[in-house]
């Protein structure tokens, strides 16, 4: 299977989202990637509950790939509707009790993922490997879109592959952060499936959002 694609929604055109969702739908894109704040954990914020369940209205066949980044974050699980169809990753240095949290996601029909900061080490995802459906490997520092890499990113990428692999399990390895134009083909060959593609590639100005898509999709597959 090529790589799956998951463009950050912060970085689109916030003015137009409604037609923008369609667009990326229309082009057959897996995933919508949108990035819940609280202030709290992370000193920012995007889009509120209301926001992120108002993102299905566009929605056919692309998926929400929702990356919460709040302490406690089954605490909006109601407000956001998750449920059948969804992706979401909870990180492990919000969550007081992260496999409960896991569970909530489960018992919802979503696809449970646990998320790592940059100054996590890679082997905290083994006590969840039974549990979860995917692992968000953080490549800049939770926050804000437009940053550099963080230090040490792709021998971590490779490093938590190499776990996943040895587990035998089906889980899905997401990205994100600074996954740009010069990065994401390093990065699939060091073992990530999926892409969050923000303001250093698809989002970037280079090119209209159709042909960003297909690149990209070239470079990861
Ligand atoms: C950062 C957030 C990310 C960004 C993404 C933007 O807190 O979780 O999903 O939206 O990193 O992409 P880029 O290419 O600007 O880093
Ligand atoms: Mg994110």
């Amino acid at each position: 299977m090529g790589g799956i694609l998951s463009p950050s929604v912060m970085c689109a055109d916030l003015l137009n989202l409604y037609s923008e969702i369609e667009k990326l739908d229309s082009l057959g894109v897996e995933f919508l990637h949108i990035d819940f704040m609280d202030n709290k954990f992370v000193p920012n914020i995007t889009f509120d509950t209301n926001m992120v369940k108002s993102f299905k209205r566009p929605m056919k066949n692309i998926r929400r790939d929702i990356h919460i980044m709040a302490f406690e974050p089954q605490n909006y699980f109601d407000k956001m509707e998750i449920g059948q169809g969804d992706f979401v990753s909870v990180h492990y240095e919000a969550c007081e009790n992260p496999h409960e949290v896991l569970a909530e996601i489960r018992n919802r029909g979503a696809s449970p993922s646990i998320a790592i900061s940059p100054d996590t080490p890679v082997e905290t995802v083994c006590d969840f490997l039974d549990e979860v459906d995917g692992v968000l490997l953080m490549t800049v520092y939770p926050g804000f879109a437009g940053q550099p890499m963080a230090p040490n990113s792709m021998e971590r990428l490779s490093k938590l592959k190499q776990i996943i692999v040895d587990s035998g399990k089906d889980i899905i390895l997401e990205v994100d952060g600074h996954v740009s134009w010069d990065h994401c083909q390093e990065m699939r060959a060091r073992g990530a499936d999926m892409f969050v593609a923000g303001s250093s590639s698809v989002y970037g100005k280079d090119y209209p959002i159709d042909e960003a898509v297909k690149k990209f999709y070239q470079l990861v597959k």
